[in-house]
């Protein structure tokens, strides 16, 4: 097949998301042509499968907003033209949905069948905006497929958005070849040089990721153990984590690593994986961490409990349970064969559930049904 897929290039779940279906598809011999302003990141341009196209948004001093919706619009006729696209599939509502539509109805009578994927605060902060649900809405009904990365995310836009069509649930995944547990002793002496335990977090700072919560729960932590803490990701709560991290004297203890690609080289040193999240609607953070066997606490929100077991391969807090959070800390950081236990558990799980190589095969039947869908209704 060849596909299109936009994405936003940024640090965030629903760019990782779409860009690691796309080499995923790319490595199962389809055309993949990511559409986007930036080429996004984790993308591999060194594989002959996969293409990328800049959407150039010109400016105009009329426009305080240049208008991006428009223009990735164009880019995306334009490359259904030159390179004879399948299908487009977009990843997060606003506005790639939107753009995909005007695509879709500039392409008529030819066809260019489009699917939406649901990522979160597309729906649940963003979208049911009032100044975006009836476009988003309106975009979803009219998308010739639509899936959600969990059961609970659906559920929300069913009811947010008091849609009628079918939704389906095709959840993150994560390539388990890839995210396995290959500890690095150098890298861990740099981090944690007399052997303590490594607690780790990984996300866009975002003010949903409630990043000082994490902070919060290292410092108890650190009051009743040697620890340390490493921070991987950027964005606007890292002054408020860098500022508490002062005030609280952790300096020594705390390592902020800024945005990182290969992710999988960093988590397996972690003795415990960190996500205090207000809402996740999946928290692929965190299925990144149990497939490298790293037992994750999370807050018990959105799509997380689908993600992880409590008391099993991790453990599920409140949002804001910073004591809570602590205390379990410290009961599986000072029980070593406890934490390998549930990390063990942790990716037998996330191999059972959200293995790209079991996934992967659910967009390919959800595209060739769309295709075929589609076809039917012009024919
Ligand atoms: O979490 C973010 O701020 C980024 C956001 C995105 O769309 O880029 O993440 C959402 O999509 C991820 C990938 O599907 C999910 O794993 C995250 O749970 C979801 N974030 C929220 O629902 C807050």
């Amino acid at each position: 097949m060849r596909i299109g897929i936009t994405c936003y290039p940024t640090y965030g779940g629903s760019g990782v998301v779409a860009t690691e279906l796309g080499q995923e598809l790319a490595a199962r011999d389809h055309d993949v042509h990511f559409i986007s302003y930036a080429p996004p990141i984790r993308m591999n341009l060194n594989d002959p499968h996969i293409f990328f196209h800049e959407v150039e948004v010109a400016s105009y001093p009329l426009f305080d907003h240049p208008p991006y919706a428009l223009a990735l619009a164009t880019k995306m006729l334009e490359v259904f033209e030159a390179e004879s696209l399948d299908l487009l599939h977009v990843h997060y509502a606003i506005p790639h949905s939107v753009s995909a539509l005007l695509a879709r109805s500039m392409a008529a009578p030819r066809r260019l069948p489009f699917i939406t994927t649901l990522h979160g605060t597309d729906i649940t902060l963003v979208g049911s905006n009032r100044s975006y649900l009836p476009i988003t809405k309106f975009s979803i009904e009219q998308s010739d497929g639509v899936t959600a990365i969990s059961t609970y995310l659906l559920d929300q836009t069913l009811k947010e958005f008091d849609i009628k069509r079918p939704i389906e649930v095709i959840p993150n995944f994560v390539n388990c070849d890839l995210y396995v547990r290959r500890p690095n002793p150098e890298q861990r002496a740099k981090w944690a040089p007399t052997g303590e335990p490594i607690l780790m977090h990984l996300s866009n700072f975002r003010p949903v990721k409630r990043i000082t919560d994490t902070v919060e729960i290292f410092a108890q932590v650190r009051a009743k153990m040697p620890a340390k803490l490493v921070l991987i990701g950027d964005g606007p709560d890292r002054g408020a984590a860098e500022y508490l991290v002062r005030k609280k004297k952790l300096q020594k203890d705390v390592h902020f690593l800024g945005k990182q690609d290969q992710v999988y080289r960093l988590l397996s040193d972690a003795d415990l994986f960190l996500l205090p999240s207000q809402l996740e609607s999946f928290g692929l953070a965190a299925l990144e961490a149990m497939a490298c066997e790293v037992p994750v606490i999370a807050t018990n929100v959105g799509g997380i409990p689908e993600v992880i077991e409590h008391d099993v391969d991790g453990y599920l807090i409140q949002p804001g349970e910073v004591a809570t959070a602590a205390k379990y800390a410290v009961d599986l950081l000072s029980r070593a064969d406890r934490g390998r236990e549930m990390g063990q558990l942790a990716r037998i799980n996330a191999k059972r559930k959200f293995c790209a190589n079991d996934v992967i095969p659910s967009y390919e039947r959800y595209y060739q049904r769309v295709l075929s869908e589609t076809r039917a209704a012009s024919a």
